[in-house]
C-alpha cells in the first residue's frame, strides 16, 4: 500500500489539504516520518527553479510527486467550461503550460479538479460537458505527447455542477474517447454521489491514477464510517497498486497523518495481504 498526502507549498485556507502552513521541509520529514511515500502537490504560479526546488527537497526524502493542483487557475477564473472560444483556447494552453510544470515535478500528472468550470444557468451540464471534452480532449493529447496525464477529479454537487460521481465521470471519459486522461475518485465525494463504493471502483477501472482518501467526515482515516477494507479488498483484486492519498481536514496535521497511516495498515493486514 503507498500512502500520499495533500501537501501545499504555500500558506492557504483551501479546506482539505493536510498541510497548508507552507513549511514543505518540515511537511516532508513528517511524512517520511509516518511512511508516505507520495504527495499531491498544491503550487502558486511559480518558475522551473522553484519547481525543481520543491521536486529535490521531497525526494530527499524518498517521496514522489504524484499529482499536481495549480488551484490558482481556478481562482482566477480559468476554465475548461468557458464560453468564449478565443478564451478557452486560451484556457487550454494555460492548462497545457501546467502539464509542462507537472513534468518539471516529476508529477505523475495534472488533477483537474475546479478548473473543469461549471454550467450556467442558463443551459444544462450536457452543454457545459461538450466544450469541457473538446478542451479535454486537446489537452490530453498534449498530456500523452510528453508522457504525463490529466487527473480528472469527480467532485461532489455542493462544490460544482458538472462531473460529480466517479461512474458520470468514468462514462464521460469514455464516451469521448478522452485518451491522456484518467480518474482521481476521492471517496469523500463518492460517498455524496456514488453507490456502494467498491462496486463503483470496480466500475471505473482501469481508469484510476490516483485515489483521494480521508474519513466519511473527510478528517484523518479512523474517523468516520468508511468500511476501508472491501475497499483495499477491491483495488488489489483490480491490480491498483498506486496511490492512496489523504486528503482531508486536519486540525493537527503530524497528528493526522499519523492517524491515518496507521488505520490504512489495520484496515490492510485485515485484508489479509
Ligand atoms: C476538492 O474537494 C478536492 O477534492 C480536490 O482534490 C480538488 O481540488
Ligand atoms: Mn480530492
Amino acid at each position: 500500500m503507498k500512502l500520499g498526502c495533500a501537501v501545499s507549498t504555500y500558506e492557504t485556507k483551501f479546506g482539505p489539504i493536510v498541510f497548508k502552513d507552507g513549511n514543505i521541509r518540515e511537511n516532508a520529514r513528517l511524512l517520511e516520518k509516518y511512511g508516505y511515500e507520495s504527495v499531491d502537490l498544491f503550487i502558486k504560479d511559480c518558475g522551473d527553479d522553484q519547481l525543481w526546488e520543491y521536486r529535490e527537497l521531497f525526494a530527499a526524502r524518498g517521496i514522489g510527486i504524484i499529482t499536481l493542483f495549480a488551484i490558482y487557475l481556478g481562482e482566477n477564473g480559468v476554465t475548461l467550461a468557458e464560453r468564449n472560444p478565443q478564451l478557452r483556447r486560451r484556457n487550454v494552453d494555460m492548462v497545457k503550460r501546467q502539464l509542462d510544470k507537472a513534468n518539471v515535478l516529476g508529477a505523475k500528472g495534472l488533477g483537474m479538479g475546479f478548473v473543469r468550470g461549471m454550467h450556467e444557468a442558463d443551459e444544462t451540464e450536457e452543454d457545459a460537458l461538450k466544450r469541457i471534452a473538446e478542451a479535454l480532449g486537446k489537452i490530453g493529447e498534449y498530456a500523452r505527447s510528453i508522457g504525463s496525464c490529466v487527473l480528472l477529479e469527480p467532485i461532489n454537487r455542493y462544490e460544482v455542477n458538472t462531473l460529480n460521481s466517479a461512474v458520470k465521470t468514468a462514462d464521460f471519459v469514455r464516451e469521448n474517447h478522452l485518451d491522456g486522461v484518467v480518474l482521481q475518485p476521492d471517496m469523500f465525494h463518492m460517498n455524496i454521489e456514488d453507490g456502494p463504493i467498491p462496486e463503483v471502483l470496480r466500475y471505473v477501472h482501469p481508469l484510476i491514477g490516483n485515489m483521494h482518501i480521508s474519513s466519511s467526515n473527510r478528517y484523518a482515516v479512523g474517523n468516520g464510517h468508511f468500511d476501508f477494507v472491501p475497499v483495499l479488498q477491491t483495488l488489489q483484486e483490480l491490480g491498483y497498486d498506486g496511490p492512496l492519498t489523504f486528503e482531508g481536514f486536519a486540525q493537527d496535521a503530524e497528528q493526522s497523518i499519523r492517524q491515518t497511516a496507521e488505520a490504512m495498515r489495520r484496515f490492510e493486514a485485515q485484508c489479509g495481504a
